[in-house]
């Protein structure tokens, strides 16, 4: 099959310190800064993604301060946008909360568009899993009565990043993925058998040195 060449614009956005940028770094460089650099304004992003049938699409992605949110260009940034990636803390509900809000503007931007773009929730920080905030239910309640894909990830250990990008974008595009090609990015944990005395339990233990304290930042 000939060579197809794509661009596809995503936009991420929320809350601050939800981890918008560690996502987009995680994504295009395969990094990961424990340190918080608030992004003030707009950021951007781009890697190249191979879909089968040879169809090459470099995704551009705009990274949007959290603060943005009452800010006048909203509409310019979503201007041309196929994905859209509302981004909380799983540890911080005020980041959920957030979301919420940032929906409310997305959807009065969007209201007289034709081809309005595909909505993903993303839960990030799940490598903090212990100190959870948002129940599971909720995130997948606020998801799916939205018209969101529901989805988590953790930009820290890389788990699933790359392929919640691929997947959004293959899924706009309507290119099927395999499911050998949808779970070879799925992190796989260890888990520690612990016995005791009176009975025998699993647990699964993550670190998390990289840990900034909850950052709050003004949205006027
Ligand atoms: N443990 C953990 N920390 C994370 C993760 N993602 C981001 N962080 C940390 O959270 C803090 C904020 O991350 P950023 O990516 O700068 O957040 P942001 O959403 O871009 O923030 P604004 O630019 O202010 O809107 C940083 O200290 C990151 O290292 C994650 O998956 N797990
Ligand atoms: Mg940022």
């Amino acid at each position: 099959m000939k060579n197809r060449k794509k661009k596809h614009k995503v936009w991420l956005t929320t809350y601050c310190a939800s981890g918008k940028t560690s996502i987009c770094q995680r994504f295009a460089k395969e990094t990961f800064d424990k340190s918080y650099h608030q992004t003030l304004g707009l950021d951007f992003f781009s890697r190249r993604v191979i879909l089968p049938g040879e169809v090459q699409v470099l995704v551009q992605v705009w990274d949007i301060g959290g603060q943005s949110i009452a800010g006048e260009m909203i509409d310019k940034y979503l201007m041309g946008a196929h994905i859209i990636f509302l981004v909380y803390d799983v540890t911080n509900s005020k980041s959920f909360e957030n979301a919420a809000d940032w929906m409310n503007v997305i959807r009065k931007n969007l209201k007289d568009e034709e081809n309005p773009p595909r909505i993903i929730l993303l839960g990030n920080k799940t490598d903090l899993e212990e100190r959870r905030t948002v129940p599971v239910d909720t995130h997948r309640n606020f998801a799916t009565s939205n018209g969101m894909v529901p989805t988590y990830i953790s930009a820290k250990t890389g788990d699933t990043v790359y392929m919640t990008f691929r997947q959004a974008v293959a899924d706009v595009l309507s290119i099927p993925l395999s499911k050998a090609e949808t779970e070879s990015d799925i992190d796989i944990v260890q888990g520690t058998v612990i016995e005791t005395a009176k009975h025998e339990s699993s647990s699964r233990t993550r670190s998390d040195q990289g840990r900034s304290s909850s950052s709050v930042c003004s949205i006027s």
